[in-house]
């Protein structure tokens, strides 16, 4: 048995040995002097192997990338080796009428063997890379509501079957008060026959973020590794995630995640080079790495992949960094935007998160969550995104703002709660800006901090706008002279320092900025008809801000397409 062995990896029953590689499974030869059992907690008797008796001794070795189960593995069943499944005809309404319990097919899921082996996914360079034999040991924290039977299980099973026991501590399960009964005492019963399995129930609803941090306080292991409840960790998934966490213990690390289609329940894998990203307004996304950075940088496909940010539900983290990082801001609810508040907590206060290409894990993406939010499901969301929006995005925050989040900025309507620690915490860790951030993260995100700035020019009659001793005025363009300066903010404000140019009555004035006033908001260039006029936001009657041509002055008239004196141009445009 050599373990790591170029592509193939050994799936081991208790009495049988297939080889899996990318394409085809097949029995090898039946184990007769290895008794393998994948429950034990003695690693040294279950492979009693060179590797294993090395261990702890710091030296480098070939993942064992073990696939343990205790019973025979029928290569007949459904779903087997990651394989599409079907419904049968005469099943087709069952299974239907399931899909909701989880969204996904259920019906399959519960078909298909909780153990099943899936096709072994990495890289061929993986079988290059060596780890140490003195790694941390881990806690694998699974929090969950109302999941599936089947799929619960089967994540539990992917983790207690393809994990080095030496380097599983436990396995936590974090059921966050799930309303379904074969989640109680019969999910006991079944966890009771694995020494490693401890099973927390939360007493309220706290939502995925209180219940992964009441997962980690319970946690004993050196490294805590957050997986979702609906999983599959393929062979050798553990290893290379603890390898990176040993050799910095504030690399923060995330498993490729690969999908389990949740038609057919197939174990699809995904393309090379992808990296975690994320749009406005705080979106979480994918996006491929540039040919060119992985030319310039010789990357090999088993190279970890620096992520600006990560996708939230798949990682290890040191624990102890983990408790320096403050965890999670506990004042987050129910689910969304954690992964945002981590990935930038980890990066700007001297952290890194990689995904790790050698650590493969399938997930089931689901088109809508099978659980109730105790609140509103987009109210709850945007909350959760503004409280990190206004930790840890400084002044880039109006560019999340003004994605949509306009109304979050009516802090008597919508209520983010208290951010106080969160601003310490900040500070205490002496965490980098988020410009600093988006320079050396993620500079290829597009993030000018306003949309246009410098001088405003009017069309009609040729000058410039000036604030001087307190008027607004005009004069003649002088890039030079600071009081002729203005922004125009992703808030649609017309700022120039802090004040904002303000209608008053059919005039307008300088007012200090406030975001949270709509009055302040000027429309510029989104309209096809008034694309260079500055009109006042949510008026029925479109007012326009037009020049005076004799006096300098400047008027509030009923906008009109063609009238020059309405035309305004800024030096500097940054958007479209
Ligand atoms: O109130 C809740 N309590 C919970 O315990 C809500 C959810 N949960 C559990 C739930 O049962 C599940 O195991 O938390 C886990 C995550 O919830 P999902 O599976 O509904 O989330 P998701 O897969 O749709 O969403 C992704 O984004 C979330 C944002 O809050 C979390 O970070 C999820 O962990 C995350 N999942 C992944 O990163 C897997 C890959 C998805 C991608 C891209
Ligand atoms: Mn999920």
């Amino acid at each position: 048995l050599k373990p790591g062995n170029d592509k193939s990896d050994f799936i081991i029953d208790s009495t049988e040995i297939h080889s899996s590689n990318k394409t085809k499974t097949h029995f090898v030869q039946k184990p007769t002097e290895l008794n393998l059992h994948g429950l034990s907690e003695e690693p040294v008797m279950l492979f009693n192997s060179t590797d294993v008796r090395m261990r702890r001794s710091g030296r480098l070795h070939k993942i064992m990338a073990l696939d343990v189960t205790d019973r025979p593995r029928d290569p007949q069943a459904i779903g087997q080796f990651g394989q599409p499944a079907q419904v049968p005809r005469d099943k087709e309404p069952e299974s239907r009428r399931r899909w909701g319990e989880g969204h996904f097919n259920v019906f399959l899921s519960d078909q298909i063997p909780v153990d099943r082996a899936i096709p072994d996914t990495r890289p061929h360079s993986c079988s290059e890379s060596l780890v140490h034999d003195d790694l941390p040991s881990t806690s694998v924290i699974f929090c969950f509501v109302d999941e599936v039977w089947s799929t619960l299980l089967r994540s539990v099973h992917s983790v207690l079957n393809r994990s080095p026991p030496h380097l599983l501590k436990e396995v936590i399960l974090v059921d966050d008060c799930s309303t379904k009964d074969y989640l109680k005492e019969q999910l006991d019963v079944y966890m009771s026959q694995f020494s490693k399995v401890r099973i927390i129930r939360l007493k309220e609803r706290q939502g995925l973020i209180r219940a992964r941090i009441a997962g980690a306080d319970a946690a004993t292991g050196e490294v805590l590794t957050f997986l979702d409840s609906h999983v599959e960790c393929n062979i050798g998934w553990l290893e290379p995630l603890l390898e990176r966490v040993y050799l910095d213990h504030r690399k923060v690390v995330c498993p490729v995640i690969e999908v389990v289609n949740d038609k057919d329940m197939s174990y699809m894998l995904v393309d090379n080079f992808q990296r975690g990203v994320f749009r406005w307004p705080l979106v979480f996304g994918w996006n491929a790495l540039p040919e060119e950075y992985i030319r310039k940088n010789q990357m090999k496909d088993s190279d970890p992949i620096r992520c600006p940010v990560m996708a939230g539900g798949l990682f290890s983290i040191d624990k102890k960094y983990f408790y320096e990082l403050g965890s999670y801001d506990p004042g987050l609810d129910v689910w969304g935007g954690e992964n945002m508040e981590i990935s930038f907590k980890i990066w700007m206060c001297g952290g890194e998160i990689e995904i790790i290409p050698c650590s493969r894990v399938g997930h089931i993406f689901r088109g809508d969550n099978p659980y109730k939010f105790p609140k509103d499901r987009v109210k709850t969301v945007e909350r959760n995104l503004a409280r990190v929006a206004e930790v840890w995005l400084d002044e880039y925050k109006e560019i999340f703002y003004s994605h949509g989040y306009h109304h979050l900025l009516d802090k008597s309507i919508t209520d983010i709660g208290n951010l106080t620690e969160q601003i310490q915490l900040r500070e205490k860790l002496k965490c980098k800006s988020f410009k600093w951030y988006l320079d050396n993260v993620y500079p290829d995100l597009n993030a000018p901090l306003v949309k246009a700035d410098g001088l405003i020019f009017n069309v009609g009659t040729r000058k410039c706008l000036i604030f001087q001793n307190g008027i607004l005025s005009f004069d003649k363009c002088d890039l030079s002279n600071k009081s002729q300066h203005f922004s125009y903010t992703w808030l649609r404000l017309l700022r120039h320092n802090t004040s904002c140019v303000a209608p008053r009555e059919m005039h307008v004035i300088m007012e200090p900025c406030d975001n949270a006033k709509p009055h302040l908001r000027w429309v510029h260039k989104s309209s096809a008809v008034l694309t260079e006029h500055l009109m006042m936001e949510g008026h029925s009657q479109p007012m326009c801000l037009e020049a005076e041509n004799n006096s300098d002055g400047i008027l509030l008239k009923g906008c009109d397409s063609i009238n020059t004196l309405q035309k305004w141009q800024f030096t500097h445009y940054y958007t479209q």
